[in-house]
């Protein structure tokens, strides 16, 4: 059954190259057939997943951090149903090799996940290859970038159908590879309206994902789809991810996404400085990528200008009188009630400015 989101056949290129880079532009997500990995590959690796994650809790808190995050998540507040195990730079055989013998993997566990970590990886580079070339762009672009393995257990209830497994969010990095479960449905993503659409599985195929470094990398042209994990039935849900994250230096659009019509949307900044502004901001849903734009004061003043008179809202606090996180809410829900254009203007030198989380969609930042 064909699916909400493109589908982009793997063995039909450059055929679908125009596809890939439309699904990307659209949509931020489409799903891949006819991909190189193994499915008993998929499937060995989807029954280790699972013997990993159902080990006791004391042997999966060994899995640390290597970056702040990529370890074991314990189910919180925030997503109670969830929890994961995750490995940093899966690229590297060492770092797969540390992973395993923290969770006493089995040489037979190890095998599969180094066979599984290897081709995961080759497809996407492969992918994130065919997509800029699609852009018209040439050259080995992203050799290096570190990539990112987690595994995710929902614990679904009868109690739970209906209620969130994760959060609305985007994927921080490039892309991700998305091997979801393929009995149990839930992931939703969101569409250029602002709708969720629920993605149901489809055995034997990947789905792809961009994250807020593909939107910073293309100077804004591809999109970074917002989803998020809905409990819809009393079962354990599992899914594997793989996240291409950026370079290890600074994010810069290639020169051939920049000219007078698409000047550069976003300073530079590295993908470990943009993870741990949107720790600290909270804002996971591509919010913090406002925090990153490049626009200048005479811009401002050039929509100003375009504004009609007196319709433009504008609001600074002095850094000892900021909105609390209880006024905040209200303050972001005023705003987006009285449909005005807004200025927000912040001291400059506060690294973690109080930006109401309603705030973010079409919103620009200046240094
Ligand atoms: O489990 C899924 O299908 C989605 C997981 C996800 O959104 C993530 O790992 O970022």
């Amino acid at each position: 059954m064909a699916g909400v989101v493109p589908e982009i056949d793997m063995q039909d290129f450059p055929g679908q190259s125009r596809k890939l880079v439309e699904a990307c532009e659209e949509w931020g997500c489409f799903r891949i057939v006819n991909h190189k990995v193994p499915l008993t590959l998929m499937s060995e690796m989807k029954s280790v997943v699972r013997s990993l994650l159902d080990l006791p809790m004391e042997i999966k808190r060994r899995n640390a951090d290597v970056i702040s995050g990529s370890g074991y998540v314990a189910p919180s507040k925030v997503n109670p149903l969830y929890e994961a195990l995750g490995l940093y730079d899966m690229g590297s055989s060492e770092a797969v090799d540390a992973f395993c013998t923290q969770l006493d993997a089995s040489p037979h566990q190890r095998e599969t996940i180094d066979t599984y970590a290897q081709a995961i990886h080759d497809l996407a580079m492969d992918i994130a290859q065919k997509l800029a070339k699609g852009m018209g762009l040439a050259g080995d672009l992203f050799k290096g970038w570190p990539c990112q393995f987690r595994i995710n257990k929902y614990n679904f209830t009868q109690e739970t159908v209906g209620s969130p497994g994760v959060q609305v969010h985007t994927d921080s990095g490039f892309l991700t590879i998305l091997q979801d479960d393929e009995n149990v449905g839930g992931l939703e993503v969101m569409d250029k309206s602002g709708s969720f659409l629920a993605v149901d599985p489809l055995p034997g195929t990947l789905l792809v994902n961009l994250g807020d470094i593909a939107t910073a990398w293309s100077n804004g042209r591809l999109c970074n789809v917002k989803h998020r994990v809905q409990c819809k039935e009393a079962t354990v849900r599992v899914s594997i991810a793989t996240f291409l994250l950026g370079p290890k230096e600074a994010v810069v659009a290639p020169p051939e996404l920049v000219d007078s019509e698409h000047p550069r949307r976003f300073v530079p900044f590295t993908y470990e400085e943009y993870r741990k502004l949107r720790q600290s901001t909270k804002l996971h849903a591509g919010e913090a990528l406002a925090l990153k734009t490049n626009t200048t004061n005479d811009e401002v003043i050039r929509w100003l200008d375009m504004k009609p008179h007196a319709s433009v809202l504008y609001i600074m606090f002095h850094s000892d009188d900021s909105p609390t996180m209880e006024e905040n809410p209200h303050l972001a829900y005023a705003l987006e009630e009285s449909t005005r254009p807004v200025i927000w203007g912040f001291q400059s030198g506060l690294d973690n400015p109080k930006f109401p989380d309603r705030l973010g969609k079409d919103t620009s930042h200046m240094n």
